[in-house]
């Protein structure tokens, strides 16, 4: 594919409501758009990154620098085969992976355009619908959550996940299991905890939670290591996975029984794929993390989820649980089983309404061959 143009645009779209974690609350989610033009075809690609550096270090900030700078110049004016061919021409780029994925992306929606098949084909998915749940930021109280939970309950959700934070732990997550017995149930802490502070979260070991969800540092595998030993409930990593090496480390260290994969946070929709195909190889179950994304991620993580080894249910909701306004003309829906759709269309199997692009654009930059 001969790409002939880049073109960035820095987003910031208002959420339905504000969404609050250990890092952070976030109420306008920012995020980069790259369109690629190759060929008379455009492929988009969203990079997951937000203004602050709370779930990781990229900002669009840096993202902007990196894109325009260093990972734009690997490829204007050149021929590019597929995501292998642009992985190897990042390489010497240290880390930027949520940068490099949301470029990786817009190639993948070319390949899928120019082949006439959705990207669920070309990465070997098989499912049409996908399992999903809801991601809920913490709240005002502890019945203010429980309120929330019920609320999304009733939407049709079937898999709640709860951020918690020290203080704002054991109790929150007592109050939503005392009041839904039987639902499904996962926490994320944004590793907010030390493996000393992590003793207040003993009593969600009895809760009977599908999982823990980064309780400490993102870079420590071995102390996960240390808590999951002594937790019966599984631990499951996102910060701390950010290579099919991390993956390798943490499954032969033991230092987790789950893993979220975000193609943003592994630097591609492919590096995503080897992270499944390792899981599942040793039977070690995968579900798809979300960032927010906008109808362009949303369909992406869709595709991925499709695949086989994503057995656990995704944080991938329906559009109006983010935005009243995307930016895309489709917008996902949940089935009443607590599904969403997979796009069936070529490549990402999504178009973006100019109109709206335009209205949450902050700054916009055409990147061409001088
Ligand atoms: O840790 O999974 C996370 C959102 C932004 C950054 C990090 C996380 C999240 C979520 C929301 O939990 C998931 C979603 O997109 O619904
Ligand atoms: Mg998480």
């Amino acid at each position: 594919m001969h790409i002939d143009r880049i073109h960035l645009y820095h987003l910031s779209m208002p959420l339905v409501s504000p969404f609050e974690t250990s890092f952070g609350l976030t109420t306008d989610r920012e995020c980069i758009l790259v369109a690629i033009h190759s060929e008379g075809l455009t492929g988009w690609g969203e990079c997951a990154m937000d203004r602050d550096p709370g779930y990781s270090y990229e900002t669009t900030g840096t993202g902007w620098h990196i894109l325009r700078e260093f990972i734009a110049p690997c490829l204007l004016g050149q021929q590019v085969a597929d995501a292998e061919d642009f992985q190897a021409r990042v390489a010497g780029i240290r880390g930027h992976h949520l940068a490099k994925a949301g470029v990786e992306m817009a190639l993948w929606d070319l390949l899928g355009q120019r082949q006439e098949k959705s990207l669920r084909d070309l990465l070997g998915g098989s499912r049409s619908r996908v399992d999903v749940g809801v991601s809920v930021g913490l709240q005002a109280s502890p019945q203010a959550l429980v309120d929330k939970v019920s609320r999304y309950l009733s939407d049709g959700y079937r898999r709640i996940k709860i951020k918690i934070k020290p203080g704002r732990d054991a109790g929150d997550a007592t109050a939503v299991r005392r009041a839904f017995p039987s639902i499904r149930l996962q926490v994320d802490a944004n590793s907010a905890y030390t493996l000393s502070t992590a003793e207040a979260l003993k009593p969600l070991d009895s809760l009977d939670l599908l999982l823990i969800e980064q309780p400490l540092a993102e870079d420590d595998l071995w102390e996960h290591h240390l808590l999951q030993k002594i937790f019966h409930t599984p631990i499951c990593l996102d910060e701390s996975i950010l290579s099919l090496r991390h993956a390798r480390s943490a499954l032969e260290m033991q230092a987790c029984r789950i893993i979220n994969i975000k193609p943003g946070r592994v630097g591609g929709l492919s590096q995503a794929a080897a992270i499944h195909d390792l899981c599942q190889a040793q039977a070690v179950p995968v579900w798809c993390g979300g960032m927010l994304e906008t109808g362009i991620g949303r369909a992406s993580n869709l595709a991925l989820a499709a695949l086989p080894g994503f057995t656990l249910p995704g944080d991938i909701s329906a559009s109006d649980r983010y935005y009243k306004e995307d930016i895309t003309h489709e917008h996902f829906h949940l089935n009443p089983d607590s599904t969403i759709d997979v796009p069936a269309g070529p490549g990402l199997g999504v178009t973006v309404d100019p109109s709206a692009l335009k209205k949450f654009t902050l700054a916009e930059m055409d990147l061409a061959t001088q």
